[in-house]
């Protein structure tokens, strides 16, 4: 099974909507947003069109609490606050926007986690620490970096790959 992962949005339609269309494609069965999608409009114009089921978390950018949850919620995505985590497979995944570095790193030494993704710094890395992928998708934005990813993780194989938007 195939997880889709993505953070960093910030409006940026065009990415978003090639995320949602490479997400597609590759048949992810759960979608993983780490947080600053920023205008709740992306729901309705972007995230509608994503087949899979969509968990998302805040970021420190996103402004709009209640209305990006109602509009988020109207196309069958959960917003779950600042931090998440489930149980896919037998396997569990951490999501959550920024954590400090020690307290990433506590998280990451737990060895709890199949996955840990969060998002924040907008720069895309994929690590593997004992048995666990920690992932953060970079910007799906393209604007800090100049490079525009977002990531998909095979649990089964236990791989992560971070995929070029543009
Ligand atoms: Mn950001």
């Amino acid at each position: 099974m195939k997880i889709g992962v993505i953070s960093d949005t910030h409006d940026h339609l065009d990415n978003a909507r090639k995320a949602v269309q490479i997400f597609n494609e590759e048949k992810v069965a759960y979608t993983f947003h780490a947080g600053d999608i920023i205008s709740p409009f992306v729901a309705p114009l972007v995230f509608k069109e994503l087949k899979s089921k969509l968990y998302i978390v805040f970021g420190n950018n996103d402004g709009e609490l209640l209305f990006l949850t109602k509009k988020f919620g109207e196309i069958g995505a959960e917003i779950k606050g600042n931090q998440f985590s489930i149980e896919l497979e037998g396997k569990k995944i951490a999501l959550f926007h920024t954590l400090e570095p020690e307290i990433l790193d506590a998280v990451i030494q737990s060895n709890k986690f199949a996955v840990i993704i969060y998002g924040h710094s907008h720069n895309a890395e994929i690590k593997k620490i004992n048995n666990t992928i920690v992932i953060n998708p970079g910007e799906a934005c393209g604007y800090l970096t100049g490079k525009a990813t977002c990531g998909i993780v095979d649990l089964d194989k236990m791989e992560a790959k971070i995929i070029h938007l543009k």
